[in-house]
């Protein structure tokens, strides 16, 4: 992609309305738009960086054997009225009425909607284990909407419901989403840290929300120092295993977010208890009979019961995560993607438009990337280098190739490495190859 070619609303200056330092770089660097209060466009780079993410969830979703479906935005007020939530959920439910008088809903979340597909189809013990997700945008009226696309009301949610014939099975169906996040968190260069969560009526400890370490973040939280030592080691995991061990070894290390949080029992004291803040990218639920018993959503067990199913559900903040990833990797310059997640792997700056040299081998760079697969973005703008660098900078790609007169004639260009901010000089070849390498191509 050449930058004179591409819509990028690039902003000099901070916008007053933003506060936290996400929101700031992503109206900074053309990503999003605000339609209105807590509604946004998505700009073609923030939604090339929403397109990773969503790709990175459905592949482990994917793997963690669940099935993808697309349920609507607009849903009829019935359903919700059989499960009860109608008159329950408030201010927050955006209430339509249509051409016929209907009562209908945006919907802020699916459980109604997919227990009616289940129940319709599924009768018996033979169809499951089950789980089905969509990726779709909900709409909750939110009080205070703020900090951008990390509280909207209008987002991008990855939801998935599971279903089986009791506690232990739904209990392996909540495991396989737990492991599916950790990896699907760890892709995107986070370390997400599930803590026990409020899971209501039916108790244990079947609720997790899986939480980022951020200054910004709207949730407290307190754990033991060793989280700060835990990452996720890249493995295969087999789904169709127990994977009790590995939710265990991650649960073990105290964590809790201060709804769960009581000094008086904590058993993590001193120096080892770490109190900060922490942005909620996934909630995790089991909630059993609740959704299907007032919807008669029942299966056959294989002795010859009928019994309602189990369910469970599973979040990721989709739309959120473009923010959250930020907040955890930037620095003064701007945004810091990691490589996963970039809009472009590769930003070439031609610093001098006009000369003749650097154009040609900056366009060859460019050309020979895409052919590649690589994704490049190419800078032959008629701008002054230091605008050049400094939308760089923003806009964050892993690495820079900067091309220069001063350069060309020695034959080499400048890689710069955006994380480290470390610069080789190198032939347009061999810069090729490194960057082309270390996109996997
Ligand atoms: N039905 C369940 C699980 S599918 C559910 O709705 N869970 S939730 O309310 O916790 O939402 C799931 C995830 O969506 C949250 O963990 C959070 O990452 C994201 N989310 C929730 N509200 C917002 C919001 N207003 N703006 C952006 N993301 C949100």
């Amino acid at each position: 992609m050449r930058l004179s070619q591409y819509f990028l609303p690039v902003l000099r200056e901070n916008p007053k309305e933003a506060e936290i330092v996400s929101h700031r770089l992503m109206l900074r660097a053309g990503m999003v738009q605000q339609a209105s209060a807590g509604i946004y466009s998505w700009l073609p780079l923030g939604f090339r960086v929403l397109k990773k993410i969503e790709q990175i969830v459905r592949e482990e979703q994917n793997a963690a054997l669940a099935q993808e479906v697309l349920m609507p935005t607009i849903q009829s007020a019935d359903l919700w009225r059989e499960s009860g939530r109608y008159d329950d959920y408030g201010k927050e439910m955006l209430r339509i009425t249509d051409r016929h008088e209907r009562d209908m809903l945006y919907g802020p979340t699916n459980e109604e909607l997919i227990t009616d597909i289940f129940r319709t189809h599924v009768r018996s013990y033979r169809d499951l284990p089950l789980n089905l997700y969509h990726i779709q945008w909900k709409f909750r009226d939110e009080v205070r909407p703020r900090f951008g696309v990390m509280r909207g009301r209008e987002f991008l949610m990855k939801d998935a419901y599971s279903f089986d014939t009791d506690f232990e099975a739904a209990r392996a169906a909540y495991n396989r989403m737990f492991v599916a996040y950790l990896k699907t968190f760890a892709r995107m260069g986070l370390t997400a840290i599930p803590m026990a969560a409020d899971s209501g009526p039916i108790g244990g400890d079947l609720s997790h929300e899986f939480i980022i370490l951020a200054d910004t973040g709207e949730s407290e939280v307190f754990y033991h120092r060793d989280w700060e030592d835990l990452t996720w080691q890249d493995q295969d995991i087999d789904y169709a295993g127990d994977l009790q061990p590995i939710v265990d070894r991650w649960t073990n290390t105290y964590a809790a977010t201060d709804e769960m949080h009581d000094p008086a029992t904590c058993p993590v004291v001193g120096d080892d208890l770490r109190r900060r803040r922490g942005i909620e990218v996934g909630h995790i639920f089991h909630f059993g009979t609740k959704y299907s018993a007032p919807l008669g959503a029942r299966v056959a067990t294989s002795d010859g019961h009928e019994v309602d199913v189990f369910m469970g559900s599973y979040g990721i903040g989709v739309s959120r995560l473009v923010g959250a990833v930020i907040e955890a990797s930037h620095d003064e310059d701007g945004i810091i993607w990691p490589a996963a997640v970039a809009p472009f792997q590769v930003g070439v700056v031609n610093l001098k438009a006009d000369d003749a040299t650097c154009a040609q081998a900056s366009a060859n760079l460019h050309e020979q990337f895409e052919t590649a697969g690589v994704d490049c973005l190419l800078d032959d703008r008629d701008e002054r280098a230091g605008a050049k660098l400094a939308t760089m900078d923003l806009i964050g790609l892993p690495w820079q190739i900067i091309v220069g007169p001063r350069g060309m004639k020695n034959g080499v260009v400048e890689v710069k490495e955006r994380a480290t901010g470390e610069r080789t000089e190198m032939t347009p070849e061999a810069a090729l190859a490194k960057l082309t390498a270390a996109a996997g191509g």
